[in-house]
């Protein structure tokens, strides 16, 4: 086998010398993930500029036995876009791949409403192209500045507005994709019917970087809404919360989205922001954050459809401008809250993204407590309503596996999921038996070794080999 050095100048030699970075001062931001649990050791971060060096890269990877590592805002929270000791067992060199060189977009075309961008555009700029040409994306997170086009359909990400326009796998008209050897897969024609056999966006969507590195994509727009009417309300209970849902789910066509933060998340992120909150949220409460966007004002609309529902103690309104930005906040900043509380106590989040049929929540929350009191951590829940998505966030966890021990079956067993919108990555490979049967894991395996025979794309993540005990009961 070639040496590190050698392989490192072969690839400087794909991408140019200035993008490949193999200092460990210049590797360090990419080895490491945001929340500071998952770090590693790569050889050397590469940065192609263009497909073409995507490809010419990976077919070199793939001829040498390199273990590649896509990487782009690197916002991922389990684990996925940073090296991991797992590679070692397919080879001891390994790349970060980082994309956000790709961050082209093409004109938007507003007869089509797509718009194509390189896997390395921002969400943040995505959402100004679209909303240079008089419209809007469908999709919509906190991350938005950093996290990337690639990353978000490699994650299936979802956010705020999947209640009125779905997840990102839903907005992928088209994708083009490089597989381990250096075939470049996929279409950006946007043909919004088009059937000849396999659709790579559904295969690709929430494959981590395991089955191919995504470099560009064909992504659907949506119209930009002059009104939007912003509302926190704090409600008495998850039941009241839950009839509310069901009433404006039924009423408001202009929802746009519906947050939901339980008291430990509103008292964090009040406390982080240096500002009490806008609604005092009652003790068995909830705090919701609900968005209603249109053509004509959706204020009286929102109004009148929660006039005759009961259980809301409190509310507070913005039509936009500073308001509306400061009753965001207190959904959009639970998360650096939480990043800042974890460095304070210099013990990183463990973060849990599940969801449930919605009727289940309260009593997700309710075994997450306690199973972070056993440990004397903090919980702090909240997530995305519609889709009974609650981000478990527990601070300071002496044993975070014990966590997920007890709170995942739960889960599970309530027929929900393990993972919602952030993905499996390396972090909950051990439990993806909980919700997919062993055929299934079987057959996601088969369909790895056929694209990716030498396993050089993401070793570990999304495999359900790793990390599994051996008493672990399989349906
Ligand atoms: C969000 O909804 C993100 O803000 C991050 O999915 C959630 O920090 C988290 O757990
Ligand atoms: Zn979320």
């Amino acid at each position: 086998m070639d040496s590190t050095v050698e392989i490192v100048q072969a690839l400087a030699a794909i991408v140019g010398d200035e993008h490949v970075l193999a200092d460990s001062d210049q590797r360090a931001g990419f080895e490491t993930d945001w929340t500071g649990r998952y770090t590693g050791r790569c050889s050397a971060v590469v940065r192609p500029g263009t497909t073409a060096e995507v490809a010419t890269v990976l077919r070199y990877c793939n001829d040498h036995a390199v273990v590649v590592v896509p990487q782009a805002g690197n916002t991922g929270l389990v684990g996925a876009s940073v090296p991991r000791a797992a590679s070692s067992s397919i080879s001891p060199v390994s790349i970060v791949l980082s994309m956000r060189r790709l961050d082209t977009m093409s004109d938007v075309d507003v007869s089509s409403m797509q718009v194509t961008a390189g896997a390395g555009v921002t969400i943040a700029d995505w959402q100004r192209a679209a909303r240079a040409g008089g419209i809007d994306t469908p999709i919509d997170f906190a991350a938005r500045d950093s996290a990337t086009v690639g990353g978000a359909i490699a994650t299936n990400a979802g956010g705020s507005r999947v209640v009125r326009f779905g997840t990102m796998r839903q907005q992928v008209v088209g994708v083009e994709a490089v597989l381990a050897d250096g075939t470049v897969v996929g279409s950006l024609a946007g043909l919004p019917k088009e059937t000849v056999g396999l659709h790579w966006p559904s295969l690709l969507a929430g494959s981590e970087g395991t089955l191919a590195v995504i470099t560009a994509a064909r992504l659907r727009l949506v119209p930009h809404f002059e009104f939007v009417t912003t509302m926190l309300a704090a409600i008495d209970s998850v039941d009241a919360t839950l009839a509310m849902l069901a009433v404006v789910r039924r009423e408001l066509g202009s929802l746009d989205s519906i947050e939901i933060m339980f008291p430990e998340a509103i008292d964090l992120v009040s406390a982080h922001l240096g500002t009490g909150a806008p609604v005092d949220v009652p003790v068995g409460g909830v705090a919701l954050l609900i968005e209603c966007a249109d053509h004509i004002d959706p204020t009286a609309g929102l109004h009148a459809v929660l006039d005759g529902l009961g259980g809301i103690a409190a509310t507070a309104v913005a039509d936009g401008g500073p308001r509306r930005q400061q009753l965001l906040d207190f959904r959009d900043r639970i998360t650096e809250a939480i990043a800042a509380a974890a460095t304070a106590s210099g013990t990183p989040t463990y973060k849990l993204d599940v969801a449930v049929p919605v009727a289940s929540i309260d009593r997700v929350v309710d075994v997450a407590r306690h199973a972070a009191q056993r440990q004397q951590a903090r919980l702090i829940p909240f997530g995305h309503l519609a889709e009974g998505n609650l981000h478990l966030n527990f601070l300071d966890t002496a044993d975070p596996d014990e966590i997920a021990d007890t709170v995942l079956p739960v889960v599970a067993s309530l027929g929900g999921t393990i993972s919602a919108e952030h993905g499996v990555g390396i972090a909950k490979t051990k439990w993806m038996h909980l919700v997919r049967s062993a055929g299934d894991l079987a057959a996601q395996q088969s369909i790895k070794r056929a694209l990716d025979p030498h396993g050089i794309l993401n070793p570990g993540v999304l495999d359900p080999t790793i990390g599994r005990a051996d008493d672990d009961q399989v349906p």
